[in-house]
C-alpha cells in the first residue's frame, strides 16, 4: 500500500472563488484523493488559503477592518463553500498559521546559511505620509501606455501592460492617495536561484518525462530562459516576518517575506498544522522529511503555477540542503473559459462556486467540470453544455436507469432483491464488458487523465442500459418471471457498483445508491475485477429501497434562467 501525498494550490484569500479555480486544483485533486483512498492506499490531502500579499490587505482595506480579522472570516467563507462541493481535504490549512510562519523562517535561515540568499540594496517608492515603502502594487497613476488612470505600479489592468512604479504619471498612494512620493533605497533579500540552477535543472529532468507535456514545457522554458535571483522580501504589514535572529535590521523594518516564497512551503506547514490537531496520532514530518520514495507526491495547480512549483519551490528545497519531500508529479491543468472569455474573480465574469451551490448540488457540478477538465487545451463552460449533459449522463444514463430497476423490482418482485434463474451467456457478455471498463476506468484515473476516466464511468453506466434494453424485464416477465427477476438482480447488482465507482465523481450520489440496499458491512472499498465480472455482490433477498429521481432534469427554461441570471454568450469577453 502506497503512501500518497496529494496537495492542490492554495485559493488566495481574498473573495470566493469561480468553477474555473476549483477544476483546475481542489476538484481533481479531490477526485483522486478519494479514488486512492477506495483503493486502500494510505492517503493525505492536503491544502489551505494563501494569505499573505497584497491581495490580502487590498482586500481587508477595502472593508474596512484588521487583515488578520479579514483572512480569518475569508478561510472559514470559502471552506464552507468547499464543505458544500464535498472536498474532502485531510486538513485545509492556513498559511498564516504559526506553524507555516515557523517552516518558512526555518526555510530562510538555511539557505542563507548555505549561501542561497543575500541582502541587496534597491531603489524603491517610498511614501512619508504613510511612513513606508510602498510595494509596487501599492502605488496608483496614470498608465504611460493607454491612459487609465488606476494603473498599478507592477501591472496596468487595462492594458496588461506591466509596468514599474517610476513609469506611472502622476502616481500616488493606494494606501493614502499621497502624492507626495520619493524614490528611497531600501535593502531586501535575494534568493540567488542562479546559483541553484543546475541542480534545479538536473532534478527537473529526472522528472519531465513523467509529467504532462503542459507542466514540463514550462518548467523547461523557465529553465531555458535561467534562473534569476529573485526578491523574496516585500513591506508589507501583512506576512511571514524576516527572522530578527538572522536580519535584525530588516525585521526592525518590518520587512515580510514574498507571498510566493511562503506560500509553497504552506503545503508543509499544513501538514504540520493537521498534526498538531492530535499529536499522538499524526505524525507531519512522516510525509515530508527524509521520505524518498515511500511517499509519492502529487501536485494539482493551473497552468500559470507551474513554474512556482517547478523551479522556484524546488530550488528552495534543494537550497536548504535537507530531506525534504520534492513532488513526484505535477498534474497542471489549462484554463476554464466562460463562454470562450476568462472566468474572473475581479471582473466578476463566471459562475462563483457559492452561486452554483445555490443553483444545484455539487454532485451536478462535480461530474460536469471534471467530465469536461481543461486538461490538455482549454474547456469553455456555456449552460447549453453544462444543461445537456447533466440530462443526458446524470439525469437519463445513470438516474434513470437506478428508478426505473428499483421501481420496477419493487412493484413486482416487492422489497427485497428478487432471485430468479442462474445467469446465462447475457449475463456472462455483460460481466466480461463491465470488468473490462472498469479496466479501462482504473487505467485513466492512475494516469491522471480525468476526461478520460469520466469517459469510462459513462461507459460504465451505458452498458447498464444496454444490458437492460435487451434483457426488457418488463416484457420478460410476462413469459419467464424468473429471467426477469434474474435481470434485475444482476442490474442492481450494477447499481452497488456504480455506487462504488461514481464515489470519486459523484459522492453523495454514490452514497445514495449504496445506502439503497442494506448490506450488513457494506463499505465503499473499490470493487475487484472478479466482483465486477460475476455481479453476485448483492445476493437475493437483500432489502433495498427506492430512492427519489437521483438528477433532476433541467428545462430550457432552467437554460434561460441560468442564461440571464450570469449572462451567456453576450457576457463572454
Ligand atoms: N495562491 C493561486 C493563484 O495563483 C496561488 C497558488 C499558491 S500555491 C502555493 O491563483
Ligand atoms: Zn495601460
Amino acid at each position: 500500500m502506497a503512501r500518497h501525498l496529494i496537495t492542490s494550490a492554495l485559493p488566495y484569500i481574498n473573495g470566493i472563488k469561480h468553477l474555473g479555480n476549483m477544476v483546475g486544483s481542489m476538484l481533481p485533486a479531490d477526485v483522486y484523493s478519494r479514488y486512492l483512498r477506495q483503493r486502500g492506499h494510505d492517503v493525505l490531502y492536503i491544502c489551505a488559503t494563501d494569505e499573505h500579499g497584497t491581495p490580502a490587505e487590498l482586500a481587508a482595506k477595502e472593508q474596512g477592518i484588521p487583515v488578520d480579522a479579514f483572512c480569518a472570516q475569508a478561510h472559514d467563507a470559502q471552506k464552507a463553500v468547499y464543505d458544500g462541493f464535498a472536498l474532502a481535504f485531510d486538513y485545509f490549512g492556513r498559511s498564516s498559521s504559526p506553524e507555516n510562519r515557523e517552516i518558512t523562517q526555518h526555510f530562510a535561515r538555511r539557505l542563507n546559511e548555505n549561501g542561497f540568499i543575500e541582502e541587496r540594496a534597491i531603489r524603491q517608492v517610498y511614501s512619508p505620509v504613510d511612513g513606508r515603502f510602498l510595494p509596487d502594487r501599492y502605488v496608483e497613476g496614470t498608465c504611460p501606455h493607454c491612459g487609465y488612470d488606476k494603473a498599478r505600479g507592477d501591472q496596468c489592468e487595462n492594458c496588461t501592460r506591466v509596468l514599474d512604479p517610476t513609469d506611472l504619471i502622476n502616481p500616488r498612494s493606494a494606501i493614502s492617495g499621497s502624492t507626495d512620493l520619493e524614490i528611497r533605497e531600501t535593502k531586501h533579500l535575494f534568493l540567488l536561484q542562479s546559483k541553484l540552477q543546475n541542480e534545479v535543472e538536473a532534478w527537473v529532468s529526472r522528472h519531465e518525462a513523467d509529467w504532462p507535456q503542459l507542466a514540463s514545457s514550462i518548467a523547461r522554458k523557465w529553465l531555458t530562459e535561467g534562473l534569476h535571483d529573485r526578491a523574496i522580501t516585500r513591506d508589507l504589514d501583512w506576512g511571514v516576518p524576516v527572522p530578527a535572529d538572522t536580519w535584525p535590521e530588516l525585521a526592525a523594518e518590518g520587512k515580510v517575506f514574498y507571498v510566493w516564497f511562503d506560500a509553497p512551503i504552506e503545503y508543509i506547514g499544513a501538514t504540520k498544522e493537521w498534526s498538531d490537531q492530535d499529536p499522538e496520532n499524526r505524525d507531519w514530518k512522516s510525509w515530508w522529511y527524509d521520505v524518498d520514495d515511500s511517499v509519492r507526491y502529487t501536485e494539482f495547480m493551473a497552468k500559470d503555477n507551474v513554474p512556482f512549483h517547478t523551479v522556484m519551490f524546488p530550488a528552495t528545497e534543494l537550497g536548504v540542503r535537507e530531506p525534504w519531500k520534492k513532488v513526484d508529479f505535477v498534474k497542471a491543468f489549462n484554463w476554464l473559459t466562460y463562454y470562450g472569455g476568462k472566468f474572473s474573480t475581479s471582473q466578476k465574469r463566471g459562475v462563483f462556486t457559492d452561486q452554483a451551490l445555490d443553483i444545484l448540488p455539487a454532485d451536478y457540478w462535480r461530474y460536469f467540470l471534471i467530465a469536461n477538465a481543461p486538461e490538455s487545451d482549454d474547456s469553455s463552460f456555456t449552460w447549453e453544455h453544462f444543461t445537456a449533459t447533466v440530462n443526458k449522463d446524470l439525469a437519463d444514463t445513470l438516474g434513470n436507469f437506478v428508478n426505473r430497476v428499483l421501481s420496477f423490482s419493487k412493484k413486482r418482485f416487492g422489497d427485497d432483491v428478487p432471485a430468479g434463474g442462474e445467469p446465462g451467456a447475457a449475463e456472462a457478455r455483460l460481466g466480461e464488458q463491465i470488468a473490462e471498463l472498469l479496466a479501462e476506468y482504473e487505467a485513466q484515473m492512475e494516469a491522471l487523465q480525468f476526461r478520460k476516466a469520466a469517459a469510462a464511468l459513462r461507459a460504465l453506466w451505458s452498458a447498464g442500459n444496454s444490458y437492460l434494453e435487451e434483457k426488457a424485464p418488463w416484457l420478460e416477465i410476462k413469459t419467464n418471471k424468473d429471467g426477469a427477476a434474474l435481470t434485475l438482480r444482476t442490474a442492481m447488482n450494477l447499481i452497488h457498483l456504480y455506487s462504488v465507482v461514481s464515489e470519486p465523481f459523484i459522492p453523495a450520489t454514490a452514497k445514495t445508491m449504496r445506502e439503497a440496499f442494506a448490506l450488513a458491512g457494506d463499505t465503499a472499498a473499490w470493487v475487484t475485477a472478479d466482483e465486477a465480472r460475476s455481479l453476485v455482490s448483492v445476493p437475493a433477498g437483500t432489502p433495498f429501497t427506492v430512492p427519489p429521481v437521483l438528477f433532476a432534469k433541467l428545462t430550457d427554461e432552467d437554460l434561460e434562467t441560468y442564461k440571464e441570471r450570469f449572462g451567456g454568450e453576450s457576457s463572454a469577453a
